[in-house]
């Protein structure tokens, strides 16, 4: 069980190292402050039905009540130790899984961590401002209970560096609270997390898209053979799921939404679409395409002697390493790789270590297909013929083997001009954006309503009704 009765509630039994303990009480008013200037806006009142981990067993983790954010009970969560656990990959196969930080991994450890943790308080700042045009009270709290775990996220990732990484532990976990997203002097680290998450179809989009990154790289990393951040990792998945429902579902209920105002006034064409309210399908498609495409962005280059490095010495494994029958070395494994030739996209195959991030790469894009399909169910059901698409893997790549190429939707080479011209088809527009803006002015926070655009979900929250007080503005 979770200790709720500390500063810091914790299942790490914290109390008994008081020097660790005293360094995370340093930084937790650091961490306050940073919630207070970027977490959600002119939220600090707010009463909202928030889940709660009570314990890191399975079963029975979540109690829901109504919490002020800031007074939220952060903390440290890490899935209770196997002592059997062995490291399961690369050179150090077969030995105890490490409960220290190895020396001559230490650099590279941290840097992975760090980029783990820069992505959790960057997505928080991406969404601060949705609050204030929410569609519903429902979907208000949903955004609050993604901000707040991805608030955990950080903390998870900072007790890693406290614990483990003495002094520049300490420094890069400061340096965590600097950096934020899309600032031109400290941006956030990775790509995807300093684009802006200006509507709520921006966000589901990204809850969908960027979060399922975030499930699979943690997933590679829960395979660590450094055991505290394999079993962090675990209990970070199981939060990780609501986001990605969260995105799942949001985009469903656009969809469904769009499709039933289609039918009932018999229209088709995007324009007629939109003067009804609601987001045209085409739309939808180019939101897709750019969130796919930044989103692959983050898996990296297709060939990375990092990747390859981080699997050899047993620091970030495959997605369900265990569960796959080889033998956990790939020392003369190959794989295959797309890169652009001439005018052509070709096949190459390459070792099987570098190509690591690929892989990892093509085991989401697979998951992705599937949320597609069931999201295409929506248009079949409705007798619409519209089906919505995953782009070619290059398409609008600025990472990887196709970064500086210009690939379309379809996965032919086109010239830089070319694709241009094309751009305003493939991509959300100038127009495009403010239209969607336009939808979101103000917010719906009268329960059991939900705005024009946006079908209400199958259920509650917590067996609840539609018409429940999610949030209370007092
Ligand atoms: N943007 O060998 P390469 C989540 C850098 S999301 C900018 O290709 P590597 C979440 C790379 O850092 C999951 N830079 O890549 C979701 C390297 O720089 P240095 C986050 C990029 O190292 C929603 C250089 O390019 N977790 O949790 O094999 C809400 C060459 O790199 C990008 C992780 O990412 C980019 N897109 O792999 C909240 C796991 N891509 O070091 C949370 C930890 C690459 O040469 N991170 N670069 O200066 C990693 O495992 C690896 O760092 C990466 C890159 C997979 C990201």
């Amino acid at each position: 069980m979770i200790d709720y009765t500390e500063k810091i509630p914790n299942n790490v039994d914290l109390g008994r190292d008081r020097v660790l303990q005293r360094a995370l009480e340093h930084w937790q008013p650091a961490y306050m402050n940073w919630w207070y200037d970027m977490g959600p806006s002119e939220s600090h009142a707010l009463e909202v039905y928030l889940r709660t981990a009570t314990s890191v067993e399975p079963d029975g983790w979540a109690q829901f009540g109504y919490v002020r954010m800031p007074e939220y009970r952060w903390g440290i969560f890490l899935q209770p130790r196997d002592a059997a656990r062995q490291v399961n990959f690369g050179v150090h196969k077969g030995q105890p899984a490490w409960q220290e930080v190895p020396g001559e991994y230490r650099s590279t450890l941290r840097r992975v961590i760090v980029t783990q943790g820069d992505t959790e308080p960057a997505s928080v700042e991406q969404q601060r401002l949705l609050g204030m045009c929410c569609p519903s009270l429902y979907d208000l709290r949903n955004i609050f209970q993604v901000n707040v775990e991805e608030g955990r996220h950080l903390w998870a990732m900072v007790y890693l560096l406290h614990r483990y990484f003495g002094r520049d532990g300490r420094e890069e976990a400061e340096a965590l609270l600097e950096r934020r997203s899309g600032d031109a002097d400290n941006p956030r680290i990775l790509g995807a997390f300093n684009e802006p998450t200006p509507d709520w179809l921006a966000f589901y989009m990204f809850t969908f898209f960027t979060d399922r990154d975030g499930k699979f790289q943690l997933c590679a990393l829960a395979e660590s053979g450094f055991d505290p951040l394999a079993r962090t990792c675990r209990f970070m998945l199981t939060e990780e799921a609501h986001h990605m429902f969260v995105g799942e579902t949001g985009i469903s209920r656009i969809l469904q939404r769009t499709c039933e105002v289609m039918q009932e006034h018999k229209v088709e064409n995007a324009s007629d679409v939109r003067a009804l309210g609601v987001i045209d399908l085409q739309t939808m498609q180019k939101y897709l395409n750019f969130h796919f495409s930044v989103t692959i962005d983050l898996f990296g280059s297709d060939a990375s002697s990092n990747a390859a490095s981080y699997y050899t010495t047993g620091l970030k494994g495959r997605y369900e390493e265990t569960k796959i029958d080889d033998d956990h070395m790939l020392q003369n494994a190959e794989y295959p790789v797309l890169e652009v030739s001439g005018n052509k996209i070709i096949t190459r195959h390459v070792s099987a270590l570098t190509a690591l991030n690929e892989r990892l790469r093509d085991d989401y894009i697979a998951e992705i297909q599937g949320g597609v399909d069931r999201w295409n169910k929506i248009m079949e059901q409705a007798g619409i013929s519209f089906r919505l698409r995953l782009p070619h893997k290059g398409f609008h790549r600025a990472i990887g083997n196709f970064a500086g190429h210009s690939i379309s939707p379809e996965g032919e080479v086109l010239t830089k001009e070319a694709w241009e011209n094309n751009r305003d088809k493939w991509m959300p527009s100038a127009a495009d954006q403010k239209f969607v803006q336009s939808l979101m002015t103000g917010r719906v926070i009268e329960p059991g309503k939900f705005a024009n655009w946006i079908a209400p979900p199958i259920r509650g929250v917590n067996r609840q009704p539609l018409n429940f007080e999610y949030v209370r503005f007092n």
